[in-house]
């Protein structure tokens, strides 16, 4: 047991080297970090720490936190009085191991942090119950997630105007895995400066008739400072929302306009294509004055789609309730007779754009589950 407790040391104090060498913001100069109080605890969260205080040997070391930020894959952790940087415990890889689920701490993450006296660095021992888990499949590489955020309640969509038409599937997509988490998403048009009157209403009046009623479409400027008090009002006190977009989408500038100061690093997006250059690097989560936490993340070249049905049927509901009686339940609702969501759009139920898009991701859906699964039966 001790020789444990001395090799688990050593490899503490090894890490900390590590940390200590790459050079990692000091928690000191960061400004707009939530604190403890403002990320909402629930109560399977509080449960799952008190059984796990139950049954540690050193109850007296252990805080619940939240992960804040994560820097080069460094976890930032705020407990109730305290803020630093953290560490995973040597157990993490056996857990997972044993359990065969990927417990990484992700930012949002309420944890049981282990503060050992003597140590700059606390130590994550356990991942306690996620709320929401926005998760998306790295492209390619079959079978692994990797997850973006938890524990948030909101997904703020962003997608860039006047840079050519907006891509509608993107936003499709973007919906898919948002209400496929159990999050509610918010689309955010950004740089409206960029767009003549006539280009800004026929752009917005494609993104309304692709989301339908339900879903909030919010056109923003941070150069002009507009739409910036309706996106203040989605991340009311207490709540939390993650910003998605692809590089160059103007997410941390957003970011900074609705905090009023500079507090994240922004860059430029080439002439040629209007793509950004990954700027942030970092996860990172604000606070914003009198509202809520949104947590900035790198910008996503793609988000492929996996087993989303879920999130699929509540995007489309209409959509979704047709194919239900369509004659044949393997329809593609493309050429078969009987499709009752070709009847559905013909009669004005569905629009032009939403069946698009549903098609196209149906589709990429029903091969992606293919590739992965040779026996699925579509
Ligand atoms: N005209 C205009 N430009 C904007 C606006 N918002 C952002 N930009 C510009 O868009 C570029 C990219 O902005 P960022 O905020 O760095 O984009 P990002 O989405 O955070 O990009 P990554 O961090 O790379 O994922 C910058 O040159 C910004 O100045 C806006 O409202 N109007
Ligand atoms: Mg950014
Ligand atoms: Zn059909």
């Amino acid at each position: 047991m001790a020789k444990r407790g001395q090799k688990n040391q050593s490899v503490r104090k090894r890490r900390e080297s590590r940390a200590q060498a790459i050079t990692l913001p000091a928690i000191d100069a960061l400004r707009d970090l939530p604190s403890f109080g403002d990320l909402r605890l629930d109560d399977a969260q509080r449960s799952a720490f008190e059984a796990f205080l139950a049954a540690s040997e050193n109850a007296g070391e252990m805080h619940l936190g939240f992960v804040v930020r994560l820097d080069r894959g460094y976890p930032l952790v705020v407990t109730a009085d305290d803020a630093f940087r953290a560490e995973h415990a040597v157990s993490f890889a056996k857990q997972d191991a044993e359990k065969d689920e990927c417990l990484l701490p992700a930012v949002g993450d309420c944890v049981a942090v282990r503060r050992a006296p003597g140590h700059d660095m606390g130590v994550i021992e356990r991942v306690l119950p996620r709320r929401t888990s926005f998760e998306r499949w790295r492209g390619r590489s079959r079978g692994e997630k990797q997850v973006l955020a938890t524990n948030v309640d909101t997904i703020l969509i962003v997608q860039a105007l006047g840079a050519g038409d907006v891509l509608l599937d993107r936003v499709a997509r973007s919906l898919v895995l948002a209400n496929d988490c159990h999050t509610t998403p918010i689309v955010v048009l950004t740089k409206a400066d960029r767009c003549s009157q006539e280009e800004l209403e026929r752009d917005v009046s494609r993104v309304r008739s692709l989301v339908g009623e339900k879903v909030r479409v919010i056109v923003t400027s941070s150069a002009a400072g507009e739409g910036l008090d309706e996106v203040r009002s989605c991340v009311p006190a207490g709540t939390c929302a993650m910003i998605l977009g692809e590089s160059g989408a103007g997410k941390s500038t957003l970011l900074n306009a609705l905090l009023g100061h500079d507090a994240l690093a922004t860059g430029e997006v080439r002439e040629r294509d209007d793509k950004g250059r990954h700027t942030t690097v970092a996860r990172v989560m604000v606070k914003l004055p009198g509202g809520g936490t949104i947590a900035d993340a790198p910008g996503l070249r793609s988000l492929p789609l996996v087993g989303h049905e879920r999130g699929l049927s509540v995007t489309f509901p209409e959509i979704a309730e047709a194919a239900g009686v369509c004659r044949f339940n393997d329809c593609t609702h493309v050429h078969e007779p009987g499709c009752e969501v070709r009847a559905l759009h013909a009669a004005g139920g569905i629009s032009d754009e939403r069946l698009r898009c549903y098609l196209a991701l149906a589709q990429e859906m029903r091969a992606s589950a293919q590739a992965l699964d040779p026996d699925v039966v579509i």
